[in-house]
């Protein structure tokens, strides 16, 4: 891991943040500290580089620098309120093992809960190691979605029955078109996404962004932009299937051989044949044929455009319409994930070179390593955005709040596990709300936190224990989506105070409670890593040994086999079926139609109007639609406290001119931006690359309430909602309405 150079010793290593990409980090070090990190330069190596983008080349500064915890902390204070009073781990320890006993003992297992908390990425994450304890004592109320992908990967399932839906990047190179929809890899990366684009630019192919917001990537690649109102991706989906058909483009053979649902020659039995896709299209049954001009007055897209794009599309032969995850963390995004979806199959650009299936697009062509975490004996799970429901009222939550595992909740959630997380408060959504939630210790009873900073998830610890970062400790990496390579991440320095890697804490409540050697069998988190290092080397036998992997810090792959979704279903469907119930994708689904959702979600990817949307009566009081984004400077909400990255992309609100115009807001003013849920004082930009009616401020930012509860921080959590989305039962966090008005008109 090391090379020497005079008495600069060379550590090799990468990053273990969710921030979309993985870099390749070399930390410069003299007498056991970082005096510099460099990178790798792009150019010669076999796939996208891993060079590190300005967080990864800030590392240290963010990590190592102003505000670190110190040692372990316990409350004094009211929760939330932030005072602390300092500890010693053994007391820390002893408290956690005697709550997470009393907890279960008292409420069941099922009322212990690890909260989703992204901060480290690696495989030795801190919460499968708090969820490998738990399960062997007893278990845990578990989770599945996430907050990035809920609506895309079930609608994805829904319809092609597995997520694994992604091509080889190099496939981009083969499109006669690529459409980003609602994706912007200029910021948010999807591994080496952008490498590919540039190479598709220089080649001449044609890129359209799809896009509220003219965002980076369309900026990066001057690409043509298409402005469209946030939640209505579905309506111009419908309105572009419905020139497709009009025009006679769409691959009817495709649909006819391997699709259930499109016209009424291919419906399930049993099912009124005018349930199908194409009749809901030209209107049969609400006599609205969805026409660009139809759509136009929902998307706010011309229906020229609409009808264009269309046209290209379908002409072109294969094309790639790439689905990011921005247009389906909204209140109705399984359907604009179904409508991206919807597309590819009409153009039959599944299952061929240089076309892409859409959907969440996961693609592994590697076994993927992972803590070992024996099956929960607590079986139950829950949506992972319905959590402080679940706090509240998880006794009466069932399948119809979206519980797997069988009836009703045994209890609420007594026990929160937050290590590594922000999703206790900045991260989820309605901030206030989730205060006052966790605020009521009669409710969740014990909340224990790891972090490495005073987070404001942070400050509703009871127990609050001091982590160390990656360049304090060790870890695996795997590639964030696309990637053929596997990462160590080295330690390069002494843990910072009394910082502890979770694993060291966790073998001593392990102990305390009698399971110590079950937990650790024996190991260290080195030799964790070694072993399951060695485990995937029997199915990966061209990986080198540990101490190889370990030195240089990432070990790229030579063996990549080119990889086209759903080449085989497509060419021979009998023999290799699609993974849903019917062998076939499924634009119409028997399992929605005939189950408990049917009375709010369809049964075919048609737009909706959501709750919140441009349609919403609520736009009398509150007019303008609200998005956030993830933005270049931070990973969520990590950099945040790390000022000199702040220049970068300054916390602000983006506005339309003509909406400034309306309000007498000036550029660079302070404004105001409220709803019911709260309010978040941010200078604005006033900016023509977003469009008319929409607001946006980029996600992450720390909450930093005044005493009114007016947040300066520009944390737009304060004013996102809890209200699942109809299906997935996932975070709407994108979907909002707001009003803005110039802090002066308040006297502020
Ligand atoms: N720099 C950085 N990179 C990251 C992360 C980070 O925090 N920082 N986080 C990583 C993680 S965990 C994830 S899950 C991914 C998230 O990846 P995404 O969810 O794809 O990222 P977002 O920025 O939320 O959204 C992408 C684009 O969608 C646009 N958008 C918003 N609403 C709509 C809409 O209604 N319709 C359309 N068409 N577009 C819309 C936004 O303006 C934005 O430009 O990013 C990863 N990469
Ligand atoms: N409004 C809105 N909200 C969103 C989103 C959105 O687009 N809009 N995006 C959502 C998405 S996609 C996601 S994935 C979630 C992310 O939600 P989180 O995973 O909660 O996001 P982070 O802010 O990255 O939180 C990581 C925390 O871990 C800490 N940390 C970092 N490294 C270490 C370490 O080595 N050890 C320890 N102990 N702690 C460490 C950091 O200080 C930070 O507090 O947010 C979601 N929230
Ligand atoms: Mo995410």
């Amino acid at each position: 891991m090391a090379g020497m150079g005079a008495d600069i010793q060379v550590v090799h290593t990468t990053g273990r943040n969710n921030c979309g990409g993985r870099c390749v980090i070399h930390a410069h070090v003299r007498d056991g500290r970082i005096e510099s990190l460099s990178t790798e330069t792009p150019g010669g190596q076999a796939g996208a580089p891993l060079t590190a983008c300005v967080r990864g080349m800030h590392y240290h500064k963010t990590f190592l620098g102003e505000g670190r915890l110190r040692w372990p902390l316990k409350r004094v204070g009211r929760r939330g309120e932030g005072r602390f009073q300092r500890i010693g781990w053994e007391e820390a320890v002893d408290e956690v093992a005697r709550q997470w006993i009393r907890i279960r003992d008292k409420y069941g297992p099922g009322s212990r809960y690890v909260n989703y908390g992204t901060g480290m990425d690696g495989v030795l994450s801190a919460n499968r190691m708090a969820k490998r304890l738990l399960s062997l004592d007893g278990g845990f109320l578990g989770y599945y979605n996430s907050y990035s992908t809920a609506c895309i990967s079930q609608a994805t399932r829904l319809m092609y029955g597995t997520c694994q839906t992604g091509s080889s990047l190099s496939e981009w190179l083969n499109a006669g078109m690529i459409l980003l929809w609602g994706h912007n890899p200029a910021e948010t990366k999807f591994d080496g996404s952008m490498h590919y684009l540039r190479q598709a630019k220089e080649k001449g192919i044609p890129i359209v962004v799809i896009d509220p917001r003219r965002n980076d990537t369309a900026a990066a690649l001057d690409a043509e932009w298409i402005g469209i109102r946030p939640a209505t991706d579905s309506a111009l989906a419908d309105a572009m299937a419905y020139v497709i058909v009009k025009e006679g483009l769409q691959d009817q053979e495709f649909l006819d051989r391997c699709c259930l649902g499109f016209d009424k020659a291919h419906m399930p039995a049993g099912v009124d044949p005018s349930e199908c896709y194409l009749s809901y299209l030209q209107g049969e049954k609400d006599g609205i044929p969805k026409t660009p001009l139809w759509a136009e007055r929902i998307t706010g897209i011309e229906a020229k455009a609409i009808e264009g794009l269309a046209v290209r599309y379908a002409c072109a032969k294969p094309a790639a319409l790439i689905q990011g995850y921005g247009a389906q963390r909204h209140a109705y995004g399984e359907q604009s994930a179904r409508g991206g979806i919807l597309l590819a199959c009409l153009t039959g650009n599944v299952g061929v070179k240089g076309g892409w299936a859409s959907g969440t697009a996961d693609l592994s062509v590697h076994r993927q390593p992972s803590f070992p975490v024996p099956d929960n004996p607590y079986q139950k799970r829950i949506p992972v955005f319905l959590w402080t429901e679940a706090v509240l009222r998880g006794h009466e939550m069932t399948a119809a709040d979206g519980v797997e595992g069988g009836g009703r909740l045994d209890s609420d959630i007594k026990m929160i596990v937050n290590l590594a997380g922000n999703t206790l408060i900045n991260q989820h959504s309605d901030i206030n709300r989730t205060a006052r939630i966790l605020e009521d210790t009669s409710k969740c009873e014990f909340i224990l936190c790891s972090d490495l900073f005073m987070t404001s998830s942070a400050k509703f610890a009871d127990i609050l224990l001091p982590g160390v970062s990656m360049l304090e400790s060790e870890n695996m990496t795997v590639p964030w989506k696309y990637g053929d390579f596997l990462g160590f991440n080295n330690q390069v320095v002494a843990p910072l105070y009394e910082g502890r890697f979770e694993y060291s804490w966790l073998v001593e409540v392990a102990e305390k409670i009698g399971l110590g050697q079950e937990f650790s069998q024996g190991r260290t988190a080195s030799q964790w890593l070694e072993a399951i290092y060695e485990d995937l080397r029997i199915s990966e036998p061209e990986l080198p040994d540990f101490k190889t992997l370990k030195e240089a810090g990432i070990y790229r792959y030579r063996n990549n086999p080119a990889v086209v979704a759903f080449e085989k279903q497509r060419q021979n469907p009998e023999s290799y079926p699609f993974p849903t119930p019917s062998g076939k994708v499924e634009i119409f689904s028997e399992t929605v139609f005939r189950g408990r959702f049917a009375e709010y979600f369809p049964a075919i990817p048609r737009y909706v109007d959501p709750p919140e949307g441009p349609k919403d009566p609520l736009v009398k009081r509150y007019p303008l639609q609200l998005i956030g984004w993830h933005t270049k400077r931070r990973c969520h909400s990590i950099h945040d406290n790390n000022l000199e990255m702040h220049s970068i992309d300054p916390q602000c609100l983006w506005m339309h001119p003509d909406d400034a115009r309306e309000r007498g807001i000036r550029d660079g003013e302070t404004v105001l931006a409220w709803n019911s849920r709260g309010r978040v004082r941010i200078p604005v930009k006033i900016t023509d690359r977003i469009v008319r009616g929409v607001v946006g401020m980029a996600q992450g930012a720390w909450y930093r309430p005044d005493k009114d509860k007016t947040d300066l921080g520009g944390s737009i959590n304060v004013l996102t909602s809890q209200r699942p989305t109809p299906y997935a039962r996932g975070n709407p966090q994108h979907t909002n309405l707001v009003q803005v008005s110039s802090c002066k008109s308040f006297g502020l």
